[in-house]
């Protein structure tokens, strides 16, 4: 989603530019390197045939059959930018349908943001994603979900754009990497898994985002100069790293997907025929709708062909005209014949079975709330320039208690990075001396910037379409406060003249930052990805900590931070004692972090990323941001598979802290540990079913008159209708059934709907076998720290070698599974039991297209468990059945 300040500068930046012809905009481009191409693949597989989504398509049939023209494209397509409310109520959200009142289909509300209900009073702002990932707990990560689809649906939202998984996280650089969960494709798809799950209890619909490639900011729009970028994946790494998490999210029956502003070798996301028909429809089996992001719809006919369904928010890439490829274009598509009927049936009838499988048909309440302003009355159209007024916000409180969520999450995140002879927790009478900005919130509010778009005071999470608001802020500096009153704190990023020489038992805690966000807005000359900043602290944050390491003889600093930065230049000083990330907390910044300070509880957070000794430890292609070229920016992913410890470990590069690492005040030891053969592998999966049975309807040319604009309707100025002119629908529908004057349709393209399907398909996320159980693990985890030691939870993380000789290159070790404990007291154990799927043991193979076990034959698997990808120091072999302890880990 893009944001703009205000309306109104864009329409006079843009006025040149008015025209939707022009808005299609592809100038000249670079070329896509060669052997990267987006195979044509059509048409688009009706949704329906799975058995889980039968209720929802019988119902989704039934009404969609009474549909005229008008309102099946009414409901396909957002109104406008700034536009929402019909005669009958507001729905002011970010992105707002079309209706068919006549049949009770009400317009839909989609609302960012993937932390909390943006652009909305009264809600709680949650931790970002990347926290929520450093927790590497899935009940957590469920409960997160739980609360904030409550906070949706309180709203009145029928929409919830999150989460995001899509960036991956490839770039260390990369804007919005802090919006999803990490660096790997399990511990995303697991978190986003549990996220859905709980979001789509509430009976809001999740939308997974942004498929697919999204990995860097810049550059990633089409503009009438210059086409987004193009991601150019290879076949193999798209299906084991940045498609894995979407199949997961499908899997978890995920309602919506959102398509990503850049291309895919070549082809821009919103009309990729390849990816949204063949793999998300066909090979995963998507029964949902597939949505555009934000303005990054380029064309009408083709993205309908290659299955998009749901345009948004309506207008073309170049808004506020009251021009939109859709709509009204749509129902000329189609009364002209170039969209068949059964195109826009299909998508019609996935939108409303997504509503129905929802529950959204049953009271589900209507919003009350405007994203356009805080105040109780504001314009009911704001894009319209001439808008009556009227109530557009009730200030519905939907917080209910979920800042207990929120704050479990923020503490359950924070990582403890280093702490040398266990220098944490404080005392409650320690002498703290606080440094930096980042201590305390944003004297001016912590709403102050909108999109939340400078790093003033307490970063709680990135900017851009990804935010909330604050209802308030509990910021580390009056938490610290609150345990040790006489605090001292020196709210600069400069390092202050002392009044007195620090005596050797002072402590000075020092915070420090590092933000990012949507390209949309830039920050300190950031433009979304730090591409100013890079992985340095901001605001001379490392100088700050140098400062203080030079007077201090101990220095806590504590690290609020959208991804890794580079420590080198004071990690190793002998006065730095301890080092706590704390991500990106939400609004519960204070507390979360002084329990863990002052060892009320035990640090649990383990990263999400690897943080390196340096930049250029990773190659080039994902070090690096793509920087301008005159014509298509090429991001070709050259590096395969080896992105973060995959890259590390085949270079042999030992990281400042490894993926996955986090240390605590305690220690547990692993023992006792089991694995068990659970599915009998082959290897491939068996021979898919075959499809059920999807709706049916009349495919002929519909009357023009469906498409007739009401008689005496009063529109408002560039309100986006789904209605021509008689005219226009009369001389639309005569070429569409002379049939004679055809559409110059892409290479490749058909009508007839495949067979079977791919062989690797079956099931919601892809063949159903894949989610077998293949192996299962099972451990005993102790809290071994003595009687004066503390509670703590600990991380049982599963990573999978591959059995030598295997005909496929497949990195050393790769994230399967993980659990988190709950706090055990010293000398407790629990047990914890890990998964790993077919999936999990097979490799993408390109030729047979399908998900190969390359072990099958008795190799030997070795699952290995630990706190962290370097150190597993206990090992499971699938073939002989055994478990060891007390190894080196493998990397
Ligand atoms: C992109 O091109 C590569 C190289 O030919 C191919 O393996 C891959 O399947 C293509 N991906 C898509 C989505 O078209
Ligand atoms: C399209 O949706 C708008 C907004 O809800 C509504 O005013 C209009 O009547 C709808 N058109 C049709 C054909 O239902
Ligand atoms: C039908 O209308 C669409 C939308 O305006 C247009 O793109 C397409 O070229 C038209 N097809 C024909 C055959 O005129
Ligand atoms: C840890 O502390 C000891 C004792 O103060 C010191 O000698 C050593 O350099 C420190 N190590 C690091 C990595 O900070
Ligand atoms: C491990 O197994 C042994 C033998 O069965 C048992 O005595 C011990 O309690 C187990 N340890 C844990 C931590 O469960
Ligand atoms: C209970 C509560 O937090 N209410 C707030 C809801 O939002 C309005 C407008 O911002 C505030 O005035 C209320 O205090
Ligand atoms: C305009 C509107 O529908 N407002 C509703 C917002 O939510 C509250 C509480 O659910 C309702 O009472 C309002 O009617």
């Amino acid at each position: 989603m893009v944001h703009y300040a205000s309306a109104s500068w864009l329409s006079l930046a843009l006025a040149a530019f008015a025209s939707p012809a022009l808005a299609r905009g592809v100038g000249p481009r670079d070329p896509v390197p060669a052997g990267y191409h987006a195979a044509p693949y059509y048409p688009t597989p009706h949704g329906g045939w799975l058995d889980s989504w039968r209720d929802a398509y019988t119902k989704a049939e039934a009404l969609v059959a009474q549909m005229t023209l008008a309102e099946k494209t009414n409901i396909t397509s957002g109104v406008g930018i700034y536009m929402g409310k019909d005669p009958s109520c507001v729905v002011p959200c970010v992105g707002n349908t079309g209706s068919a009142d006549r049949l009770g289909f009400p317009q839909l509300c989609l609302q960012d943001s993937a932390l909390g209900v943006s652009s909305a009073d009264n809600v709680t702002a949650f931790p970002a994603g990347i926290t929520t990932g450093a927790t590497w707990d899935k009940a957590l990560m469920y409960a997160r979900g739980v609360a904030m689809g409550k906070e949706f649906r309180g709203k009145g939202a029928n929409v919830h754009l999150g989460p995001s998984v899509g960036p991956l996280g490839r770039k260390p650089l990369g804007g919005r990497n802090w919006e999803g969960f990490g660096s790997d494709p399990v511990l995303q798809a697991k978190a986003a898994a549990q996220h859905i799950k709980g979001i789509q209890e509430q009976g809001i619909i999740a939308t997974i985002k942004h498929y697919i490639g999204n990995e860097q900011e810049m550059y990633r729009m089409y503009n009438p100069f210059q086409p987004g970028y193009s991601a150019n994946i290879d076949d193999r790494t798209l299906h084991e790293l940045y498609l894995w998490p979407f199949a997961e999210a499908v899997h978890a029956g995920v309602g919506a997907v959102m398509t990503a502003y850049n291309a895919v070798n070549g082809s821009a996301c919103s009309q990729h025929s390849s990816l949204i028909n063949g793999i998300l429809k066909d090979e995963l089996g998507f029964q949902g709708m597939v949505m555009s992001d934000w303005l990054s719809h380029i064309s009408g006919v083709d993205s309908a062909l290659a299955g998009l369904d749901m345009n948004m928010p309506g207008d073309t890439n170049i808004p506020l005209f009251g021009f939109s490829l859709w709509q009204y274009e749509l129902t000329r598509s189609v009364l002209n014949g170039s969209v068949p009927l059964d195109r826009l049936n299909d998508m019609a009838t996935r939108v409303v079975a997504t509503w129905y499988k929802m529950r959204q048909d049953k009271d589900h309440p209507r919003p009350n709330f405007s994203s356009n302003t805080r105040d109780r009355d504001g314009l009911l159209y704001p894009a319209a320039v001439f808008s009556p007024v009227g109530q557009v916000n009730w200030f519905v409180n939907v917080q209910d208690d979920h800042n207990l969520v929120a704050r479990q999450v923020a503490q359950d995140a924070i990582t403890l990075l280093k702490n040398n002879g266990s220098f944490l927790p404080l005392s409650d009478s320690s002498k703290l001396t606080v440094f930096g900005t980042d201590a305390q919130v944003n004297p001016s509010g912590p709403n102050a910037c909108l999109n939340r778009a400078c790093n003033t005071g307490t970063l709680g999470m990135g900017w851009g379409s990804g935010v909330a608001d604050y209802p308030y802020f509990d910021d580390p500096i009056s938490a610290i406060r609150r345990r040790v009153p006489d605090v001292k704190f020196h709210n600069s990023d400069n390092f202050p003249k002392l009044s007195d020489t620090p005596s050797p038992d002072d402590v000075a805690i020092v915070f420090i930052s590092s933000d990012a966000g949507e390209n949309s807005l830039t920050v300190e000359n950031n433009h979304g990805d730090r591409d100013s900043d890079k992985l340095a602290a901001w605001h001379g944050g490392d100088k700050l900590v140098q400062k203080a390491a030079e007077q201090y003889n101990n220095v806590v600093v504590v690290v609020h931070t959208v991804g890794p930065l580079i420590l080198e230049s004071w990690i190793d000083l002998p006065s730095v004692k301890a080092v706590l990330f704390a991500h990106l907390p939400g609004q519960e910044a204070g507390d979360s972090l002084t329990n863990v300070l002052f060892g009320d509880v035990s640090p649990s957070g383990h990263l999400p990323y690897s943080i390196t000794k340096a930049a250029t430890d990773y190659p080039d292609s994902i070090a690096n941001l793509k920087g301008f070229a005159l014509g298509q920016v090429q991001d070709t992913y050259s590096e395969g598979l080896y992105i973060d410890y995959r890259s590390l470990h085949k270079q042999a590069i030992k990281p400042r802290f490894a993926f996955g690492h986090g240390l605590s005040y305690t220690t547990f030891s692993f023992s006792n540990a089991t694995i068990r053969a659970v599915t009998p592998l082959t290897l491939l999966p068996p021979p898919r079913a075959p499809k059920g049975p999807t709706p049916s309807f009349p495919t002929t040319i519909p009357a023009a008159s469906e498409a007739y604009f009401p008689e005496g309707f009063n529109t408002i100025w560039r309100y986006l209708y789904p209605w021509l002119r008689r005219n226009e629908a009369d001389d639309a529908h005569a070429i569409g059934v002379a049939g004679d004057k055809k559409y110059a349709y892409p290479d490749g393209y058909s009508t007839v709907q495949r067979g079977t399907g791919p062989a690797a398909g079956g099931g919601e996320g892809g063949h159903p076998a894949l989610w077998d159980v293949a192996f299962e693990v099972r451990l005993a985890v102790t809290n071994t720290g003595d009687r004066h030691h503390h509670a703590g939870k600990a991380s049982v993380q599963a990573y999978l070698q591959y059995p030598r000789g295997v005909p496929y290159d497949t990195p050393v070790v790769q994230l399967r599974d993980f659990e988190k404990t709950r706090a055990l007291g010293p000398g407790e154990s629990e047990t914890v039991t890990l998964r790993l799927t077919r999936k999990d043991v097979s490799v993408w193979d390109v030729e047979l297209q399908n998900w190969v076990v390359p072990g099958v034959e008795g190799g030997r698997y070795t699952v290995w468990i630990g706190e962290a990808s370097d150190r597993l120091f206990m090992a499971c072999y699938t073939d002989s059945g055994e478990c060891e302890g007390g190894l080196e880990s493998p990397v």
